[in-house]
């Protein structure tokens, strides 16, 4: 599931901590599950934070998770 970084089933704003806890060296690659890519380019960058932030914000939807045509 796109943008589930912690792999509990929902997307929450555990998830962009749990981010934003990789990107400051307080969680390793292996504490995130596959949905923490949530653009699905395959890589873990802040462009994911950033989707999960405008997702909150309710500017994204869960339709702008994983790649897009
Ligand atoms: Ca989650
Ligand atoms: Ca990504």
């Amino acid at each position: 599931m796109y943008g589930d970084a912690d792999g509990d089933e929902e997307i929450t704003s555990l998830d962009v901590m749990l981010l934003n806890q990789y990107f400051a060296n307080l969680a390793t690659l292996e504490e995130l599950e596959a949905g923490a890519d949530v653009d699905g380019d395959e890589e873990i960058t802040s462009l994911d934070v950033m989707l999960l932030n405008q997702y909150f914000a309710n500017l994204a939807t869960l339709d702008d998770f994983g790649p897009q045509e």
